[in-house]
């Protein structure tokens, strides 16, 4: 058997797999605003509202809390043979000296909070919905030039790690100094995990602005225009298929056998891209999760031209190119939320009530400052008078908004048949009629929602025993539904997405 977790903005969640039968074996999940809610997973420490950091004693409460209650409800944790993991993107944690010998003497008597909290050397962390740095990028745009991009597959990024940690070191320079060791959420999982400092894997590692995509190695001349003495806080950087460590006895409490091994974690849309079965070229992936994410391997990898997507590494080799969008699920809410309706309604009402593909509605939830493209001042932008619509036409006008832009700042990854959708939002017929509409392809929905989590599992299966990720794929992530495109509706998108390019254009 084997466990995957995924630690991502609103949950850890764990799936056990059995490579073997092919099936799935036991799932269990930790919503923080639930069970958690004394740790923030998104705040601004200093008030300005483009800053987001999480609290990340709230990832170490919820990997106690996780693994008491998959020991609780009998998931069979002594049969785990490998552990993986993925984490939310570019989040980065700083840890003092002392942490190594923290990590290593972990006490199995006390929780992971009371012995970790003095390891941090920075009380918060900078999480992938922080847009404060765009100062900083324009030093390093300036420092490095062109080749930020087309090395590390990036320009320079508000959320990326980089920016951030150039921000920190110059924001406060003796808590910089007094730090020993710079993780990813990833990476840092995988040391509590371990009780030694992971490395950082090419599919996390390349969310950093860092890591040179031709060697896949940590690039020196950047990080050295990054912040001083960057380069001696990293983690190493991991190859493929690479094993953390033996699992930390702290560990053994809560049931897992002391042979467990843990598997070298990664980012969460690289997980979901093997979770997806989508790790060989062909399918691209939408992620309906708190961000909207399109990707897809591509091979020979490009970046964008437009400088909003990027390039990360494929745990199965070789490359993905991904977009991502700020206001995804967290902005669904917020149109529920003001127009008092409840799912079903929101999912599939909606829609009914409403012709797909209106120009003269549509409506950008930028209720965040957004990713894509870039807009720093939040608030929603439509091209009618939302606040006096009824409640299906302002759902249809955010979702169709939501669609079309994934289609605008997804075309430099390419054209494609087939589309696999995962995350909360994939359960709406709403959602997926309208990605087929707007893609004119065909959407394909499987069984697991939590589809990084199941990656990580299928990435242990990969790393610990050998698995290869093809049967897995086949086995874990066939194609469930299918939704098809209506050929009808081409005309009214064609227009609507005229209409969509001219409201992003006057609305930024
Ligand atoms: C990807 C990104 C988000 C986070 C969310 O670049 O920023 O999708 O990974 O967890």
């Amino acid at each position: 058997m084997h466990l995957g977790l995924d630690s991502s903005t609103q949950s850890l969640k764990g799936i056990i797999i059995d490579p073997v039968t092919g099936t799935v074996v036991h799932q269990s999940t930790v919503n923080f605003a639930t069970a958690l809610a004394d740790y923030p997973a998104a705040f601004s420490p200093s008030g300005d509202p483009l800053e987001k950091h999480s609290d990340p004693r709230l990832w170490l409460a919820a990997l106690d809390l996780l693994c008491r209650r998959m020991a609780d409800a009998g998931a069979p944790l002594a049969q785990v043979k490998g552990i993986g993991g993925s984490g939310q993107q570019h989040g980065s944690v700083y840890l003092t000296a002392e942490a190594t010998a923290i990590l290593a003497g972990l006490d199995p008597a006390g929780c992971l909070i009371d012995q970790l909290t003095p390891a941090f050397s920075r009380a918060t962390s900078p999480i992938w919905m922080d847009s404060s740095t765009t100062a900083q990028c324009a030093e390093l745009t300036a420092a490095i030039g062109p080749r930020l991009q087309t090395d590390t597959g990036s320009p320079a990024i508000e959320r990326f790690t980089g920016a951030q940690i150039r921000k920190f070191a110059r924001q406060d320079p003796a808590a910089y100094a007094a730090t020993d060791r710079i993780h990813l959420v990833s990476s840092f999982m995988a040391s509590v995990l371990t009780g030694t400092h992971a490395p950082i894997d090419s599919g996390d590692g390349a969310g950093m602005n860092l890591l040179n995509l031709h060697t896949l190695g940590w690039d020196a001349e950047i990080c050295a225009a990054t912040a001083s003495g960057l380069l001696e806080k990293l983690p190493s950087v991991a190859a493929n298929g690479a094993i953390a460590g033996k699992l930390s006895p702290y560990f053994i409490k809560y049931g897992f056998s002391p042979d467990t091994r843990v598997a070298v974690w990664t980012g969460d849309n690289p997980a979901s891209l093997v979770g997806t079965g989508a790790a060989r070229p062909g399918l691209a992936v939408v992620s309906l999760g708190t961000s909207d994410t399109f990707f897809a391997v591509l091979s020979p990898y490009r970046t964008d031209p437009d400088g909003c997507g990027h390039v990360f590494g494929n745990p199965a080799g070789g490359f993905m190119c991904l977009t991502c969008f700020k206001n995804g699920s967290l902005a669904r809410e917020r149109v529920r939320d003001l127009t008092g309706v409840d799912w079903p309604f929101f999912d599939v009402t909606a829609f009914e009530q409403t012709p797909a593909g209106n120009s003269n509605q549509l409506a950008l939830p930028w209720f965040e400052a957004e990713i894509t493209p870039p807009v720093l001042t939040p608030g929603l932008r439509a091209n009618f008078d939302f606040d006096a619509a009824p409640p299906a036409v302002k759902i249809r006008a955010v979702i169709e908004a939501q669609m079309l832009s994934m289609r605008v700042h997804s075309h430099w990854i390419g054209d494609f048949k087939a589309i696999r959708v995962t995350g909360g939002a994939s359960r709406s017929t709403g959602i997926l009629q309208t990605l087929a509409n707007v893609f004119q392809a065909r959407v394909e929905t499987i069984a697991v929602q939590d589809s990084a989590a199941l990656g990580a599992a299928m990435i242990a299966a990969h790393a610990v025993s050998g698995h290869d990720f093809d049967s897995l794929a086949s086995a874990f992530a066939p194609a469930l539904d299918t939704v098809d495109p209506d050929p009808t509706t081409v005309p009214a998108y064609q227009s609507a997405l005229a209409a969509y390019l001219e409201l992003e254009r006057t609305a930024r």
